[in-house]
């Protein structure tokens, strides 16, 4: 969070760890950090195509379905429309606010730990490091060992765009073994 001492309580509810910052630059490549603040509604979903930097993919071009959902609990109910289906969860986080840690965690156990398909592999966490804010909340375990990338708005947002490329690479070739198991099953159920 950003100015803690300055926000109100409806304020402390919301995450506002950059999620919404962060999926219009990824779709439209746009800097726009330190904007006006609208939360977002429950839930967003941006489209776009990005460039594959998997060399076995040979360069070729995803499409990708980014759903980005509000931080306030309050919009907890649209959650498993959420996860279903989702091939990947991208956390953002802003570890300068002290429960950052456990909300993290909430939303692990809510929308990983509900959907068979999806594991810590499938996950990628991106750590907002607004305006050089302390960090005051540590990960626990299991995002200590997830694939993390950590930004700082205003210095390197430009290299998020490749590295959430690499990521998007990986998931992709677990949905490509995944649907060839769904082949070889049906072919040894036929
Ligand atoms: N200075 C600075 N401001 C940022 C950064 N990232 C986000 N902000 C600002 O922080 C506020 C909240 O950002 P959002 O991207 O809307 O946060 P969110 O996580 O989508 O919030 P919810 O939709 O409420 O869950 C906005 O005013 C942003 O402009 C950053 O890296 N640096
Ligand atoms: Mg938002």
């Amino acid at each position: 969070m950003f100015k803690t001492k300055r926000e109100n309580t409806q304020d402390t509810k919301r995450s506002k760890s950059g999620k919404t910052t962060i999926a219009n630059f990824l779709s439209d490549s746009t800097e726009n950090v330190g904007g006006e603040y609208r939360p977002t509604q429950g839930v967003r979903i941006v489209e776009f195509e990005t460039q594959n930097s998997n060399i076995n993919n040979g360069g070729f071009k995803t499409d990708v379905e980014l759903w980005d959902c509000s931080g306030d609990l309050k919009f907890e109910s649209f959650w498993p429309a959420i996860y279903k289906d989702a091939n990947g969860i991208v956390f953002v986080c802003d570890l300068s606010v002290p429960d950052a840690s456990s909300k993290l965690d909430y939303y692990f156990e809510s929308f990983v730990n509900q959907n068979s398909l999806l594991s810590s592999k499938n996950c990628l966490l991106i750590e907002n490091v607004k305006n050089n804010e302390i960090r005051v909340s540590s990960l626990s375990n299991v995002f200590s060992k997830m694939q993390h990338i950590s930004i700082n708005g205003e210095e390197n947002i430009q290299k998020l765009g490749e590295k959430f490329n690499k990521y998007i690479s990986t998931l992709l070739s677990g949905v490509r073994d995944r649907s060839e198991q769904d082949e070889l099953n049906i072919l040894t159920i036929s």
